[in-house]
């Protein structure tokens, strides 16, 4: 299997459809919006993003602090001339999964209608042969946890009462269910073990897309749980025909570095594998493709009319408080009341790298740069009044690790890096060490460091991955420039 995923960052729970030559791909967005990235690829291996399909306050509000509640598990699929998004907003579960339809998958995606009725998470469209749509879905409920009824995906109005589909192999949380038809069969393919390093995929089949289903004696058909894998968790996956007539699988998995039990920091990223055929049940090839280091640098200027899809804000829409500013740059009004250690008007990307660095070049006026997986688990270096101020929030404890003098000059070039830590350093153990700081004449100028396995989910929890970004303390702050640019390229060997 490629080591390298084919979306780095945290892009769980991924879904993939086609149509024709070309693949599209959507994961989960938790407190993030816009909400559900989209991405495009005609080779499997090489994805843009293309938006985010609820980009609308119309379509997702989501109350800030959700941390890893808000948007769960999407499914994306192309049926009668259209794109069809479902997932579950965790905010309004009672309302039952959200669905969305569009022409053009790059937007505007319509006004969601909710299948009230069917409260669950993982849910999954799929048109039986007669044109019938089956919702089915994660009960959460271990006596029956998959669950199906037909559905008018137009309105969400459930169409049959809501019957069990399959138990699983008896593995913990069945989730993630997905329908596909072949030949004369429909395979159900489902997430077991949990998103841990238990997590395993299963697959059963049935002549009826309403079963009953057969379990595959080779089950599990994916896990790397008790492995010595680089990439663990490996589960949630979606298949997918290829124009050729073969099968592609996505699925999520993790990348740990550090000692025991080994720390992920970019949350779950998405993974590609093969599928073979044999004896007509799904076979994971992991070895087939060889999934190329994707290229996650860039520099934003902010000049563009619109900001890239790649910038997320939690539980706010970007464009709610980042404007293009007068002279260049995004100008950030912060949030009233502002809070002192949550994150209310950051505008932020994925980190997506072992190693990375990434600056803002910030006016005047109090702004942090910070590295975040929620609230309560932050690093920043902060321009506050006539100091830099490097600071970390764990949990409970908010301290500061150092504060100077900052930089004489109006614009201030605020920097983070996370670097591997050092053989016999203190910080060997963990997955990475952040160093606070910033530019100065392009020369990275440290402020502090700090051990970044308090930054990973294994010592956080939840299910989002780091996020770096920018927020504005006071007023209304001008970002001039932002750049992301991955350690890979060397670039941040021989800096103090
Ligand atoms: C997702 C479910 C899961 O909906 O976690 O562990 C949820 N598996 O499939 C969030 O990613």
């Amino acid at each position: 299997m490629s080591h390298h995923p084919i979306l780095s960052g945290f892009h769980p729970d991924p879904s993939i459809c086609r149509v024709g030559e070309d693949f599209y791909l959507v994961t989960s967005s938790f407190e993030y919006l816009p909400g559900v990235p989209l991405f495009h690829s005609r080779d499997l291996l090489r994805w843009e993003q293309i938006g985010n399909v609820l980009d609308r306050e119309d379509q997702l509000a989501l109350p800030s602090g959700q941390g890893s509640g808000g948007i769960f598990a999407p499914t994306l699929r192309h049926h009668g001339g259209r794109f069809w998004m479902i997932t579950t907003n965790m905010a309004d579960v009672r309302s039952g999964h959200l669905i969305v339809t569009a022409e053009d998958p790059a937007g505007p995606w319509r006004t969601p209608v909710h299948s009230t009725g069917a409260v669950g998470i993982d849910p999954d469209l799929t048109w039986d042969l007669d044109g019938t749509c089956h919702l089915t879905w994660a009960s959460g409920r271990p006596e029956k946890p998959i669950l199906q009824a037909a559905i008018d995906p137009s309105t969400g109005v459930l169409l049959s009462e809501p019957g069990a589909l399959w138990n699983g192999t008896g593995l913990a949380h069945p989730e993630g269910p997905h329908l596909y038809h072949r030949g004369s069969w429909w395979y159900l393919l489902i997430a077991e073990g949990g998103t841990e390093r238990g997590h395993a995929v299963s697959v059963a089949r049935s002549r009826s897309i309403t079963g009953p289903f057969e379990s595959n004696p080779a089950n599990p058909v994916l896990t790397h749980r008790s492995s010595s894998h680089p990439v663990q968790n490996t589960g949630h996956a979606d298949l997918v025909e290829l124009p050729s007539g073969e099968w592609a699988a996505v699925h999520l998995g993790v990348r740990p570095r550090g000692t025991t039990p080994g720390f992920h920091v970019n949350g779950r990223e998405t993974f590609l594998a093969a599928i073979r055929w044999e004896d007509d049940w799904p076979v994971f090839d992991e070895e087939h493709h060889k999934v190329p280091e994707s290229d996650t640098g860039f520099d934003e200027d902010f000049t563009a009319p619109a900001l890239h899809p790649r910038w997320i804000s939690p539980g706010i829409h970007p464009a709610r408080f980042a404007v293009p500013a007068t002279h260049g740059g995004v100008a950030l009004t912060a949030a009233e009341p502002a809070s002192d250690t949550d994150a209310r008007h950051l505008l932020g990307v994925r980190a997506k790298d072992a190693e990375w660095e990434a600056s803002a070049v910030v006016g005047g006026g109090d702004v942090r740069l910070v590295l975040r997986l929620d609230d309560a688990h932050w690093a920043g270096i902060e321009k506050r009044g006539a100091s830099l101020v490097a600071r970390v929030v764990i949990g409970g404890l908010d301290h500061v690790l150092a504060e100077v003098p900052r930089p004489g000059h109006s614009a201030v070039t605020l920097c983070i890096r996370a670097v591997e830590p050092k053989p016999g350093s203190p910080y060997a153990g963990g997955p990475d060490l952040i160093e606070l700081g910033h530019l100065d004449d392009g020369e990275f100028r440290r402020v502090a460091q700090f051990d970044g396995r308090y930054f990973s989910t294994e010592v956080a929890g939840g299910f989002t991955g780091r996020v770096v970004g920018v927020e504005p303390l006071t007023g209304t702050r001008v970002i001039r420039r932002f750049s992301y640019r991955p350690g890979r390229e060397g670039v941040l060997g021989g800096l103090s």
